[in-house]
């Protein structure tokens, strides 16, 4: 990657100012295969020029689905977003970050648990308690880079990470617009649907993995009649 003196940034000032405040959060650059090699702030991340020279980061998607019936929490995400606003996607996404020693545990991915649990709360307003980070099911790593307008974009290796938890849900508006469970005919119906756009992530998580997993999860029925995705 490009020496930092050489990275490219950007005047915020005319974007929300919590979601410009959270640009200062200090991402984990990685390397092709996720071995940490530095911390740059998220602006700097998530900007097209420095994508380009080859910038990646660590981040993860957590998909909540509801232990009763296995329908899959979405989200809307808010306008207020510098990327990728008011495109509806999985349950939460977001970065371990450099700025907390816990997230950047590699062992077990203590740090992605941990970060999905913090933002988890943040973004949907779901108590810790109700999302012990040991519940998580790690699924899989994915690499991706996707742009999201001229400027902005995403670069990431991104941890999969499954859930099964009844929560309750207060959303933060400056995160989250909207938020809904559907089953998988209700998802397919929304992807079919006219009008609706969809984060670039989640479309090719759905596309190459969420429905397969998603099936084998509707299969793990405990004694007590509950879905679990600890056993996938
Ligand atoms: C970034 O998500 C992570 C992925 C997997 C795309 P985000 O833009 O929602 O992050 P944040 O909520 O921290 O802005
Ligand atoms: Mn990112």
């Amino acid at each position: 990657i490009a020496a930092r003196a050489a990275l490219a940034s950007v005047d915020l000032s005319t974007y929300d100012a919590e979601q410009s405040r959270l640009m200062d959060e200090r991402c984990i650059l990685v390397d092709e295969e996720d071995r940490a090699i530095g911390a740059v702030d998220k602006k700097t991340c998530h900007l097209m020029e420095n994508i380009n020279k080859g910038l990646l980061h660590r981040a993860f998607s957590a998909f909540v689905f509801r232990p009763s019936d296995g329908k899959l929490l979405l989200q809307q995400r808010a306008s207020e977003k510098i990327t990728f606003p008011d495109m509806w996607t999985n349950t939460c996404c977001s970065h371990p970050l450099d700025d907390f020693e816990e997230e950047k545990v590699e062992e077990a991915q203590r740090g992605v648990r941990v970060a999905a649990a913090r933002k988890l709360e943040h973004e949907l307003g779901i108590p810790q308690s109700q999302t012990p980070i040991d519940e998580f099911q790690y699924l899989t790593r994915i690499h991706y880079l996707a742009p999201s307008d001229g400027l902005w974009g995403e670069h990431e290796v991104d941890y999969i990470l499954f859930m099964t938890a009844d929560v309750d849900v207060t959303p933060n508006t400056n995160e989250i617009r909207n938020h809904k469970y559907v089953d998988k005919a209700e998802l397919q119906a929304m992807f079919n649907a006219p009008g609706n756009s969809f984060t670039p992530w989640f479309k090719l998580i759905a596309r190459d993995f969420l429905f397969g997993w998603w099936d084998e999860l509707l299969k793990r029925k405990g004694a007590d009649g509950k879905l679990n995705a600890k056993s996938l």
